[in-house]
């Protein structure tokens, strides 16, 4: 990698248009203060409004455009008026996951002082910071996100319909090694799996089967299954048990809104799809989709994205950077501007102004 950091700005739609300047406003001054260079490239596909003029939702040379950089920094994707949800998920982020083999979601999970939570503990005291502090490690590639299938007898009472999850030793050994790995790394060396190996009788006991192999290997690493459904309510009810939750792609994609849920707003959840190898150019974003419910207002919360961003520099080398930008929403969300969805009045542009001034 040479001493220039080459980052891709892909803002998709609705609030990822909003939230996007903060996130390369914050990036900005944290370049000037720790002395690297950025060269940001703007990328106006991947988009709904392109696939309206285009009829497709990238360029046919898109991975040529991207192959080279460091990152990718992606806003968001949807416009349901305007295009299916499935098209333009199948036609932008998941292409890059899938082409850039991006098959770790690194999903942090973590209560900041100052954000009102809404789950309380046994004795119904509000959860405190530290209380809840997780990641969710989420499949990427695989699993129950494919097109196989079909549809028979369609339109007709004996309509039928077949959709396809697949998992290889690969793929979930892989996301597994990558948890446990982390886990190691951790003060409490635990892995949680979610799992559903009462009901979904083939694919989940063999994941069940591969987390008891990769964990013979991490003896220091302690592992828990649970089943999906009981493993969403401790969410709710116990966050505190969490530290590491490794999951298949829809059960890691579902828990990662949830966890956020819990610690007050979605609003604040970054994530990192790795191509831990860096074969491939990674890509950071925020959980949340394009929330036309609240576009054009600019009232969204920018701290997802704008630590997505730091956990961007992070992989790229730029650590204290990383540390600074965490620092400076910490003291945000401890003191303010707030946006709506954290009870105050300002603007996702005030926010993010705040969060910049602290970092430069
Ligand atoms: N910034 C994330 C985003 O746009 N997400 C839209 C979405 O529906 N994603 C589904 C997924 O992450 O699997």
């Amino acid at each position: 990698m040479s001493g220039v950091l080459r980052i891709a700005s892909i803002p998709g739609d609705g609030i990822g248009r909003e939230v996007m300047p903060e996130g390369l406003r914050v990036l900005d001054a944290a370049s000037r203060r720790f002395g690297f260079q950025l060269q940001i490239t703007p990328i106006e596909w991947a988009s709904c409004d392109y696939y309206l003029q285009h009829g497709t939702m990238m360029p046919a040379d898109w991975k040529t455009q991207l192959a080279d950089l460091d990152a990718l920094y992606f806003g968001a994707v949807g416009w349901p008026a305007t295009v299916p949800d499935h098209i333009s998920l199948w036609g932008s982020l998941l292409k890059f996951r899938r082409e850039f083999d991006q098959y770790i979601n690194l999903r942090p999970v973590r209560l900041f002082k100052g954000v009102p939570c809404p789950l309380v503990d046994q004795r119904g005291q509000p959860r405190q910071p530290g209380d809840i502090d997780f990641l969710v490690v989420r499949e990427n590639t695989e699993g129950e996100y494919t097109k196989l299938g079909g549809i028979l007898f369609e339109g007709t009472d004996r309509e039928l319909v077949i959709q396809e999850s697949v998992f290889t030793r690969l793929g979930t050994d892989r996301v597994l090694r990558y948890a446990f790995e982390l886990a190691q790394r951790r003060a409490r060396r635990h892995v949680t799996l979610a799992t559903k190996s009462n009901g979904i009788a083939i694919s989940m006991p063999w994941w069940d089967a591969r987390a008891d192999a990769m964990q013979a290997q991490f003896p220091e690493v302690s592992l828990d299954k649970q089943h999906i459904d009981i493993l969403t309510a401790r969410f709710v009810l116990q966050p505190n048990r969490f530290d590491v939750v490794v999951a298949s792609n829809l059960f890691g994609d579902i828990l990662s809104d949830l966890g956020p849920a819990c610690t007050g707003t979605i609003g604040l959840a970054p994530s990192a799809n790795l191509n831990p190898e860096r074969r491939f150019p990674s890509l950071f974003e925020p959980v949340h989709g394009s929330a036309p419910d609240i576009h054009g207002r600019n009232i969204a919360n920018p701290v997802a994205m704008i630590w997505s961003g730091a956990l961007m520099l992070d992989f790229l080398g730029q650590r204290a950077a990383h540390d600074a930008i965490v620092q400076a929403i910490e003291q945000v969300l401890a003191s303010g501007p707030h946006t709506p969805d954290l009870g105050g009045t300002a603007s996702t542009t005030e926010m993010g102004e705040a969060i910049a001034r602290l970092v430069a």
